[in-house]
């Protein structure tokens, strides 16, 4: 595969950008070699420099639910922007997009629209620890909420990725406020519980952060009670699961609502979106109408808010999420038949998905990391050869979109049959 020109703008970004890349996931120091640039993309292809063409089950880590360049989406774009791109002042469609949402998320009564995850993670902490007057948070250990300071504590995705999970530059004093349990273990969560005085508990309630890991039982169901009696906020960040897993989310999926929730990513069909909301008098906390300060230039951006719209009106006519879930598990399914005799394990929700090397069961961020990354690595890089893109990373989740046709899955299957035996004789 010619990578010329890949390397050459890699060569050049190394010299302008930290590690040559905007976000360090993207600069594939998990899988070696270095990263593909990419030119374009369409449904579900990508296309990089040199013009080679790829099946993507990255989609931007989770917005092209709809897969690339959507052309209702571009439409909608395209409209709103023949108005001005930006006002920094309010706007109809902020409110529309507002509507949609809280009508996907019942627990949410009223939003604030951010411009990134970390921004919508950051303002829920915030208004929680202002609404309990508490301050310690408790976080689970291999889960990621973007890189606000006093989230990056054993953080999963990147951070997780590079080995990193507790980042440099974090003082002691901000770590200490964050309190780490183990996903799926109750009783560690009850244990910190006992001796701390909590303002919130935040999770991703599906884990997309190590790979995919699935909540046990009635594992969300017993945060709530415990939030419920101990009088600390339950946050979901669903950055990743909000409209991807389900339209209302991992709430809508399992029936247990938040008091917050931050969602990002696929409510800004590819622009820059990130938002926090929950119950009113929680809400009601932030300025200008209460004490808990958070502002943004760009927040509520009518192109932005245009993408976001267009993409949750088609998932709402669509209805795509049966399909979605059938066409991974059948793509889930091949893959485990295909790598019989290696140690593998698949896990799956809905369109999500992470095929992990190791055989133990994913229950948790410690079964996460026996995982052996550098099989991983060799699957990557096989599979890319053959014209898939898959994560640069075993602890990164998988995404199918609507654009993935039956085509896509056959070539993928195809090309995981060869990279398995390949693996298999090394
Ligand atoms: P952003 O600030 O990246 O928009 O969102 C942070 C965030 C918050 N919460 C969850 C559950 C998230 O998954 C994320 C960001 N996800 C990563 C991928 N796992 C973004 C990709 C990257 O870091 O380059």
């Amino acid at each position: 595969m010619k990578t010329d020109q890949s390397k050459q703008l890699f060569e050049r970004a190394l010299q302008l950008l930290p590690g040559g890349v905007s976000s360090p996931v993207r600069a594939f120091k998990a899988v070696g070699g270095s990263p593909l640039f990419i030119r374009k993309a369409k449904g579900s292809k990508i296309t990089d420099a040199d013009g080679n063409t790829f099946i993507d089950y990255v989609g931007s880590w989770g917005p092209m639910i709809l897969g690339h360049a959507e052309p209702h989406v571009l439409k909608a774009i395209r409209k709103a922007m023949k108005s001005g791109t930006s006002f920094g002042a309010p706007t109809e469609i902020e409110l529309q997009l507002a509507e949609e949402v809280l009508q996907a998320f019942p627990s949410i009564e009223k939003i604030r629209f951010v411009s990134s995850g970390t921004e919508a993670v950051m303002s829920a902490i915030r208004v929680a620890r202002a609404f309990t007057g508490k301050k310690k948070i408790l976080k689970f250990d291999g889960c990621y909420h973007g890189h606000a300071d006093h989230l990056l504590v054993k953080a999963g995705s990147g951070a997780a990725t590079l080995g990193t999970p507790d980042s440099a530059g974090v003082p002691e004093e901000f770590a200490s406020q964050t309190l780490v349990a183990r996903y799926n273990d109750i009783a560690s969560v009850e244990a910190l519980f006992k001796s701390n005085a909590i303002a919130a508990l935040i999770v991703e309630p599906i884990v997309g952060n190590m790979g995919v890991i699935l909540p046990r039982r009635d594992f969300l169901k017993k945060l709530r009670e415990i939030c419920d009696r101990e009088k600390a906020l339950l946050i979901f960040d669903e950055v990743i699961t909000g409209f991807r897993v389900a339209l209302g989310g991992v709430q809508e999926l399992y029936g247990v609502h938040a008091d917050l929730t931050t969602l990002g990513k696929i409510i800004g069909g590819g622009l820059p979106v990130g938002a926090y909301g929950g119950r009113k008098e929680i809400m009601e906390m932030i300025a200008p109408l209460g004490p808990v300060y958070q502002a943004g230039t760009l927040s509520g951006n009518p192109v932005a808010m245009a993408a976001g719209l267009e993409t949750i009106r088609l998932l709402k006519k669509k209805n795509p999420y049966a399909e979605l879930s059938h066409r991974t598990q059948l793509l889930t399914k091949g893959l485990t038949e295909a790598a019989v005799g290696l140690p593998i394990t698949i896990e799956r929700a809905g369109s999500l998905f992470t095929l992990f090397f190791t055989k133990q069961p994913i229950t948790n961020a410690d079964a996460a990391r026996t995982a052996d990354t550098q099989k991983y690595a060799r699957f990557f890089q096989g599979m890319l050869s053959r014209g898939i893109y898959l994560p640069p990373s075993q602890f990164e989740a998988s995404f199918v979109s609507t654009a993935h046709s039956d085509k896509d899955i056959k070539k993928t299957l195809f090309a995981a049959r060869e990279v398995f035996q390949e693996i298999r004789n090394f």
